[in-house]
This record gives C-alpha cells, structure tokens and sequence, in this order.
C-alpha cells in the first residue's frame, strides 16, 4: 500500500454521470443567450473561427474550443452581455468528393457532420448562444452572400476576366491549387496544365492601402506575427516606373515599362528581362527567336510561383533578339524572357542590374551578360565575387548621381530626372492580388449572374435570390465531364434572361468558401434577418468583435478578406468601423510524440475516446493548463489522469463545507480569504492577458490551501473555507463546467455556477502586510521572522520555537522562560 494516505478515499466522483445529470438543466436554463445580462450590460462579442464540417471534431477543435470559453464564460461572470454564436462553413469540396463516392448530394454528408459535430459541441459545454447557429450552405445564408457579390459588382469590386487556372487533362476538370501536388493532379497523377478561363475577382487592390493602414489600429492587440504576415502578403513597395524603347525586329519601336524599387541603379541596368509567359514576351520577340521562346514557355508552365523566385535555383531564360535602350545611358541593352520574372507583378518586366540584384547576377553569370557597379557600398566588386550589393554607398559611373551618398537621395534625384525626361515615374506597387472567386465547382453559392447572348452579363433581381442550387443532382451527376458539374445541368442552367426574356444561361461558377466566411460574423447577430444580409442596428450594439480565437493557419487570407469586406461594407454606409476583430488570439497546435497528428504517422489522438476516458472537464482543463495557449500542446507529455485527480480534489471541497449557504465570509480565518482574495484579483488580471495555464494553476493552490484549512487549520464550519470552495467553483466554471455546476450544488446553491458572477474582491485582503518578528536567545538575535501582524502570540512562539537557528542557539538546554509580544518580539530564556 502506498504511503501517503493524506486524503481520504471519499464518495467517488462519477463523472458520466454528472455531464448527463447537467446537460438537460442547461439546456433549460440556456444561460449564454445574448442580450440576457440585463440592462445596461456592456455587450461584448466573443467569436471563434467557425469549423468545416469535415468529420467529428477533433483535439484541435478542443483546444481552440476550450481556450475560447475561458473568455466568453469570464465575461458572462463579470456581467458582460456576451455574444459567442456558433455555426458552420458548411460549403466546400470535401463534400462534393465523398458525394461522387456515396453517390449522394453533397448536403447529405455536410449536413449528417453537422449534426454529429453539434451534439459533441454542446457535450463539450461550450458557451454557444445556439440561437445565432448558421450554415454558409443554407440558402437563408447564401441569399445574401449572393446579394453581397452583386453589390460589390455594382461597385466596380467584383468583375470578370481572362486567367489561367490548373487544368487536368486526363480528368477534364479545373483543379483547385490545393489539389495540385508538386505539379500533378491529386487524382490521377497527371501532369497538370494551365488553362485560360473567365474568371470572377474581388478587386481588394483598390483597398490594398487601407488594409495596410488601418493595421496600426491593431497592434498591441493581434499577435505581431499575424501583422507582419498582412504586411507582408499586401507587399507594398515604392520604386519607380521606367520606361524602355524596345527596337522591334521589323524596324517599330516598343516602349516598355518597368518597374523597380532601386531606380538609382539605372546606370547599371545591362539588360532587361520580360516574363517568358507574359503576352509581351511573344509580341516582341525577333521572329528567329520565337521557336526558342515557345519551347521555353512549355517548360515554364509546370513550374509554380514558389519555385519561379527561389533564389538558389539555376537560372534560365532565352534571348528574344531584341534590344532595349536604356533611358539614362542611351545604351543598346539586350532583352531577355525568363521565368523568374513573374508575369502578374510590377509590370511583368525588369531592369536587371546584375551588380546589385542577386538574381540579375546570377542570370548575367549564367548567359556572359555585362555587370556595371554603380553603387560602392565598400565591398568587393560583384563582377568578381559573384555577390551582388545590396546595400547603401556612394554612385560611380552614375552620371549625375555620382558623388551622392544615400539611397533615398539617389531614388529622389533619378526620378525627378526621369519625370522631366518622360521617361518614368515614382509608384508604388503593391504583392496583393485581387481575389480570383469563381470556383468550377457545385458546393459552394452560385455566382447570381445570367449570361444573355443579347444583354451580355444580367444580374440576377434581387427579388429572384437565392438562386438556388439544383437538388437532384448526385454522385456522377457530380462528376467532373470537361466542364463543371453546373455547367452541365441544363434543366438548371438555361434559364430566361432577366433582362429581355430570351433564353440564356446561368453562370456556372460557384464562389470560393472564403466568400462565405468574410462575413459570418456580421450574419450571426439576426441569422434569420430578411431584410439585408446582417442587421445594421445589431452590428451597432455587438461589433465589432472584442475577441477572436482561431488557427494562425488563417493569418493571412481569412483575416484579410474579412478586413476587406468589413472595409467595403463601411463604405457602403452598412457598418459604423472600419476592423471587424479588435482583439485576435492564435492558439498553437495539439500534437502528439513532437508531430501533427497524421493518419500516416499513426499518432491521431481520438477525442472521443479521450472524453470517454477522463470526462470533458479533464479534457478541458488539460488544454487550458498546459501552456501559454499559443504554444503548441504536446498530448504525449499531457496528463489528462491529474487532471482527473485534481477536479475530484476541488469537487471534494464543496462536500465537506458545513457552513450553511449563504454564510457570511467575515469573520473567517484570515490567512484563508487573503489567499482567495488574493488568487481571484490575480486571476483577473491573468484572464486579461490570456495567461489562462496559470490561472489553473493558481487555482489548484487555493484548492491546496483550503483543504489545508479544513483538516489541520480552522475547520470545514469556519466561514472562509465555503468562501474558498464558492471561488474555487467560480474559477473552475471557465475550465471545468461540469465540476464546477456539482460543487456550486452541492454547496447549496441554485444553477447555474456559470452565472453566478464574479466574487467582489476586498482591497482590504489584498494588503500584503507582513512584519519582522526578532527572535532573541539569552538576549542575542538568533532569528528575523516576517509574519502576519495579526499573528497570536501562541502562533508566534510556535514559529519562533520551531526556526532552525533558534533550535540550534537553545541547543537542547531547558527553556525557563519565553516571553512573546506579538508580533514584534520573542525573547527565549534557557
Ligand atoms: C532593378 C533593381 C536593382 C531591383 C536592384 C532590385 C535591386 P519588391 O521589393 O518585391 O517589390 N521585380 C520587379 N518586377 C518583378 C517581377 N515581375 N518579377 C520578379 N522580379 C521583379 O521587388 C521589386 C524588385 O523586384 C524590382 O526592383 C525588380 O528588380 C524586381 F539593385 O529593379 B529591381
Ligand atoms: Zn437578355
């Protein structure tokens, strides 16, 4: 048998069936509805990143799920009026694939996972407001996004044109990049082409500044990291446009325009490289050199983005036979296409000036073409190291730059040049892309256009939305035959046009799932609104949204699509702001033995059997305690069993409490409320700054120092012991809901612990006062003790007594005397 028997073994804690005894009473009860803190409340809307209906949930939901609640639960215990809704991104390929393979309609599988992921929801005992619940794929919620997309177009946000997309030529289907991988088809293993369709966009480069300045508004509130993600994905640049005349092969000029961020390095430019897949490339190239550029360009094709500008990948490239002159030199410089120059960037085409571009210099390397230093930055000459220069110094062979010793002087002076000249401009250029929507795929919210050979591009009436997605399509019906499964549906897509009644057809498109997610948040304050998309006055009351809790997996376009749609719906007179989520919380990852989970490692962690096993409340308490939340969470090094272990400790507490509810806590010991007093003004400061691990942890101290008090200090009756065990419920109510309603009844008091509200803290408790005790031996000072002023004089001499140095100085003589004056005094007599 063990040892240390400190607790009593007690009733046991059941803990099935204490979830199913509290589920139909919250349910009754339904505690977390908006608007039900009272009048006056300030409201404050919490939201979590809406879940794909892929399968059950999973130990990543979890996390992010329990991390969240300690915020809305805290909120609803401070009086807040909080908004937590919860609801699905219901649209979206997976359910398309499984109903090619069930041969089903794709509602099927999305909404039977729905269901499924609810009912492990409100077992989680998350604090959902289930009334604001929404699916993006109902046609009450993609009326609107419809309506949203004809807006923007009216706007001038939302237009078509020609692009490529992936194309599978074995399975005749438009691919989605994540279905490309390393260039083939997910599928089949073909080799995956591109394919010129009409396509729909967002233009969000008309908001590209806004999105960039309206971060400022951020900082300190979004994590750093996400930020400069943004930044970086916007990609805002100041350069110049310079243009180039291009002597064409039969005898005309082409003028040409670059641009380019070093302006100053003119003097260098030694040649001049065009995208190999931009139209430019084959409209200037000598007619000897197009076979070469059209055999190049079929390698180009397979190569993706990422691969295009790695730096340390061999160059390539073919001479289109050419020249160009330099606008400041007056030089004939040769003219090149190559893949490292991105078609859909600046203008397609750059100056390379090999000395002081790296990638230049390689290609100069590469192909015998001339290096200029104009820039002497102190370092040895490119043209020799093979290193180009990247940094500030002073012009040479520059002109009339030379002699100039900064950049920002150099930029200032060759672009007043070139403007005088004609020749260029200063600008601006920005990474972001406007955002391609049309998807050629069936589960996702019809593009509510008609295509009328007469009429051309007709909007469908407002009156006519939703357009509805056809129901008695499934499984083949769903598969890919050279053209999309929409387009493919006649009963659905000929259609009357709206305009002049003759026949015409629907757009086949369906939009991108990010539609339908830039604007959930806005739809969850009335979900069943008619008369627009979101209710104005709501939005007033409820956003824009205090705190945001999701995966930094959509740091980048999630975010930035909702900041933009926010931005456009500000200036459409809809919405009052500007940012729709003040405040963001990435949590980290639930991983397992130091990896992601993965079907292929072998190393999943089953949520339910993990909830079988130890109860939703240790599940919780485990993600909550093991870290700072935006740390990743190792399940290997996690010990769901102590977590079990310590909610029976705390759940014991309540059971031995003999003081009647109600009881008033002055009076009490005082070493105990300073301790709860203490732990619940620490706690909300620690809530504040998500430091929520640490909060439990403070919570398992004041769990240790009550059980203290009940079997070796003041005893289960003293007053401060039902107040402690009353906090310890409160805190746990954020963590371990289940735990915390049985303590909450078992210490006499009505459900429900989860708004209860937050115990009033006593400035007076908090005073960390402490005074030195001098301990005299025979009349020397053998000790200095800090002790709590009101200590009693019995206290006081046991604590003298038992100090080290004391014991040592009586040495194990006989003591005469002690005289004690609390608290200052102890003077011992052998
Ligand atoms: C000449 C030059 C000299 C450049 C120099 C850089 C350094 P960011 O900052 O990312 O905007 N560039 C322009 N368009 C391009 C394209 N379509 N594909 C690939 N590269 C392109 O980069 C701007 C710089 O990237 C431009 O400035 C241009 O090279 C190159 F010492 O022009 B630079
Ligand atoms: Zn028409």
């Amino acid at each position: 048998m063990s040892e240390h028997h400190t607790e009593q073994p007690g009733p046991a804690y059941d803990v099935a069936a204490v979830q199913e005894k509290w589920r139909p009473v919250w349910e009754r009860l339904d505690p977390f509805r908006a608007g039900s803190a009272g009048e006056g409340a300030e409201k404050r809307y919490a939201l979590t990143m809406f879940p794909y209906p892929s399968g059950d949930l999973h130990m990543g939901h979890a996390e992010v799920m329990a991390l969240h609640d300690v915020v809305a639960r805290y909120w609803w215990q401070r009086g807040y009026d909080v908004l937590n809704p919860i609801g699905w991104d219901s649209f979206g390929l997976p359910a398309e694939n499984a109903a090619i393979r069930n041969d089903e309609h794709p509602a099927t599988y999305t909404y039977a996972n729905i269901e499924t992921q609810a009912e492990s929801f409100r077992r989680y005992a998350v604090s959902f407001d289930w009334s604001r619940r929404l699916h993006t794929s109902d046609p009450e919620y993609y009326r609107w996004t419809q309506w949203l997309f004809l807006r923007f177009r009216e706007r001038g946000l939302a237009y078509r044109k020609n692009s490529p997309v992936n194309w599978c030529p074995n399975d005749q289907t438009v691919l989605a990049n994540e279905q490309v991988v390393q260039g083939t088809c997910e599928r089949c293993g073909a080799e995956v082409t591109k394919r010129e369709l009409n396509q729909w966009y967002f233009k969000v480069t008309d908001y590209a500044q806004r999105l960039l300045d309206d971060m400022d508004a951020l900082q300190g509130t979004w994590p750093d990291r996400v930020l400069a993600m943004q930044r970086n994905w916007i990609g805002r640049s100041e350069g110049a446009h310079v243009d180039f005349d291009i002597a064409l092969a039969d005898g005309g000029t082409r003028t040409v325009r670059v641009f380019t961020t070093r302006p100053d390095t003119l003097y260098g430019a030694t040649f001049m490289v065009i995208a190999a897949d931009a139209k430019l490339a084959a409209e200037v190239v000598a007619p000897d050199r197009a076979d070469a550029l059209a055999a190049y360009l079929e390698e180009v094709r397979k190569a993706s983005d990422i691969d295009r500008l790695a730096t340390d990948r061999p160059k390539s490239g073919v001479d289109l036979g050419v020249t160009a002159t330099n606008p400041v030199t007056g030089e004939q410089v040769p003219v090149w296409a190559s893949d490292y120059v991105l078609a859909d960037y600046g203008t397609g085409a750059i100056m390379a000036v090999p000395a002081h571009d790296q990638r230049d210099l390689d290609f100069a390397r590469a192909f015998g073409l001339p290096v200029r230093r104009v820039v002497d930055t102190g370092e040895e000459n490119p043209e020799e190291t093979g290193v180009a220069t990247t940094g500030d110094g002073s012009y040479v062979n520059s002109g009339e730059l030379d002699g100039l010793g900064d950049k920002t002087a150099g930029i200032a002076r060759i672009i007043e040049r070139l403007e005088a000249d004609g020749r260029g401009t200063g600008t601006v250029n920005f990474r972001l892309r406007d955002w391609l929507l049309s998807r050629q795929r069936f589960w996702g919210a019809p593009i509510p256009i008609v295509h009328c050979p007469d009429c051309g591009e007709v909007p469908v009436p407002d009156d006519q939305l939703p357009v509805r997605l056809p129901e008695n399509l499934k499984g083949a019906d769903l598969k890919p035959k050279g053209t999309s499964p929409l387009a493919a549906a006649e009963d659905w897509v000929n259609v009357d046009c709206p305009s002049c009644g003759g026949p015409a057809k629907r757009d086949s498109d369906t939009m991108d799932t990010f539609v339908d997610s830039s604007w959930y948040f806005l739809r969850y304050l009335d979900p069943h609104y008619e008369d627009g998309p979101f209710d104005p006055a709501q939005a007033r009351e409820w956003m824009p949204v205090a705190q945001y809790v999701g995966g930094v997996e959509h740091a980048i376009l999630h975010l930035l699509y909702s900041r933009f749609f926010t931005k456009v719906l500000h200036d459409m007179g809809m919405l009052d702001f500007v940012e729709p989520f003040s405040a963001l919380l990435n949590q980290g990852q639930v991983i397992n033995q130091g990896k992601a989970m993965s079907k292929s490692l072998g190393n999943g962690v089953n949520l339910g059997e993990m909830i079988d096993r130890y109860g939703v409340d240790a599940v919780r308490l485990t993600m909550v305690f093991a870290g700072p939340p935006e740390d990743d969470i190792d399940w290997a090094d996690m010990s769901p069993g102590g977590a079990v272990k310590f909610l029976h400790r705390a759940w014991r507490l309540a059971g031995d409490v003999t003081s009647a509810a109600g009881t008033a806590p002055e009076g009490g010991d005082v070493a105990l409320r300073k301790v709860v007093h203490r732990t619940l003004h620490d706690a909300e400061q620690l809530l504040e700054g998500h430091r929520f691990n640490v909060v439990v942890a403070r919570t398992m101290e004041l769990v240790n120092s009550t059980r203290k008090a009940i079997d070796s200090g003041p005893g289960p009756e003293d007053p401060a012991v039902r107040e402690a065990a009353e906090a310890v419920a409160i805190l746990l109510s954020l963590v371990a809901p289940y735990t915390a309603e049985e303590m909450w009844e078992r210490l006499g008091h009505e459900p429900t612990v989860a708004r209860a509200g937050w115990p009033a803290v006593d400035p007076a408790l908090l005073v960390e006062d402490s005074v030195t005790a001098v301990v005299q031996v025979q009349g020397k000072v053998r000790a200095r003790l800090e002790v709590a002023p009101d200590i009693s004089e019995a206290d006081l001499e046991q604590v003298a007594m038992a100090d080290p140095a004391v014991v040592r100085a009586i040495d194990g003589k006989p003591v005469r005397k002690v005289v004690v004056r609390a608290p200052k005094l102890v003077n011992v007599v052998v």
